[in-house]
């Protein structure tokens, strides 16, 4: 049977991380599949193909009002949703985190009145795992969670523990995240070449370099690595790495790491290393490892929040602080490339089978029907 396309307002944030790049993913994706897809957030999403039809964006000004004392961003938000809400009659808000997306969808929802969007909001994992916690907002997002038609999560580990956070009483769907990897624009030789590397194994590790990613136990593990002289580790930041910077002289690892910000598609750093190297002692899904798996990298992860989920079987996952099985581990992915080819084949695998958009787009889908249909 033809389902009909809905209108759809999706609100996230536009800079690189995993939550803004699966909304952008998401909504492309909606797009091809006829439904009409409005962008809301206070700049373009970095990925986000203004030229493909279907696709809209509405940029938010940040509210900083001189009868303010402090920029405010919830309320211009809401009033934008609002405002597209009617003129484009959209029937659904589809937001990227609770607070403060969620709350302004309420709201938005609150100032259209009868005829409003039904709200479904995903859940990347910092409302429950770090904001939760906090009495400043655990009441913002609870209201959130439980004012909206539907909530998703990227894990079952975090549905758990958000319905433990928030004693929550309603439904929570998972919806795992997808990738769509592109083809590489330049060769795996000649991003090799730009990095100075000849035949060193290649370990990366691609992440917004916050306290919970635990970069100090990245660059010890490197520094514990009996192949050290044969390993360079690139980091792939996206935040400043000069907190860490000291670390690399006490450790005297400063010719093993090689820091760029992804200046280019991550496609093309991906085809050039050898393993992935993740070390969050909170992740709720990873969407990084996700990408390093569909390339056919072999995984070194820590086994917490939904990573264990992402990796099944085909990774190694150490125990939180493990540091010495990690170094371990890359060492023997060094010496014994035929192992370290098969587990990467392994998680490419499990990445094409289970984390596709054509898995996840349609139980979207179900998800924006099933709201719909309810009164
Ligand atoms: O990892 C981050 O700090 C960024 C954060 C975000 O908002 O983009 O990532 C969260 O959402 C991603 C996409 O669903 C997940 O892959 C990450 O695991 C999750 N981060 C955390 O749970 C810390």
């Amino acid at each position: 049977m033809e389902q009909r396309p809905f209108r759809i307002g999706i609100t996230c944030f536009p800079l690189i991380g995993g939550s803004g790049i699966l909304a952008t993913s998401l909504g492309m994706e909606l797009a091809t599949r006829n439904h009409e897809v409005h962008f809301f957030s206070y700049a373009k999403p970095v990925r986000l193909d203004l030229t493909a039809p279907r696709i809209h964006f509405h940029e938010v000004a940040v509210g900083k009002h001189s009868v303010f004392p402090c920029p405010d961003y919830t309320l211009p938000l809401a009033v934008k949703m609002a405002d597209v809400g009617r003129a484009e009659r959209l029937d659904l808000f589809h937001v990227h985190y609770a607070v403060p997306h969620a709350t302004a969808a309420f709201l938005a929802a609150e100032m259209i009145g009868k005829t409003a969007p039904k709200i479904v909001t995903t859940l990347h994992g910092t409302d429950t795992t770090m904001l939760g916690p906090n009495p400043q907002y655990r009441g913002a997002i609870a209201h959130a969670l439980n004012h909206s038609d539907a909530v998703t999560a990227v894990s079952e580990s975090l549905r758990q523990q958000t319905i433990e956070t928030f004693a929550l009483i309603r439904t929570v769907d998972v919806i795992p995240n997808f990738f769509t990897p592109s083809a590489p624009t330049r060769s795996r030789e000649e991003v090799r070449r730009d990095l100075g590397l000849t035949d060193e194994f290649l370990v990366l590790h691609m992440s917004n370099l916050r306290p919970s990613k635990r970069i100090d136990l990245l660059l010890r593990i490197i520094a514990k690595m009996k192949q050290r002289n044969r390993v360079r580790l690139l980091i792939l930041a996206g935040g400043s790495f000069a907190s860490c910077e000291p670390l690399l002289d006490e450790l005297n690892i400063r010719q093993n790491v090689i820091v760029r910000t992804a200046a280019e598609p991550v496609e093309n750093y991906l085809q050039a290393t050898d393993a992935g190297l993740y070390t969050s002692e909170i992740e709720s899904f990873g969407l990084s490892i996700l990408e390093t798996m569909f390339f056919a990298k072999p995984i070194i992860a820590f086994r917490v929040g939904g990573i264990p989920e992402v990796v099944g079987n085909t990774g190694s996952l150490h125990q939180f602080g493990d540091i010495d099985a990690m170094a371990k581990t890359v060492d023997e992915l060094i010496e014994s490339p035929e192992q370290a080819r098969q587990i990467g084949e392994a998680g490419r695998k499990r990445a094409s089978a289970d984390f596709t958009a054509q898995k996840a787009v349609p139980r979207y889908e179900a998800v924006y029907r099933r709201v719909s249909a309810q009164s």
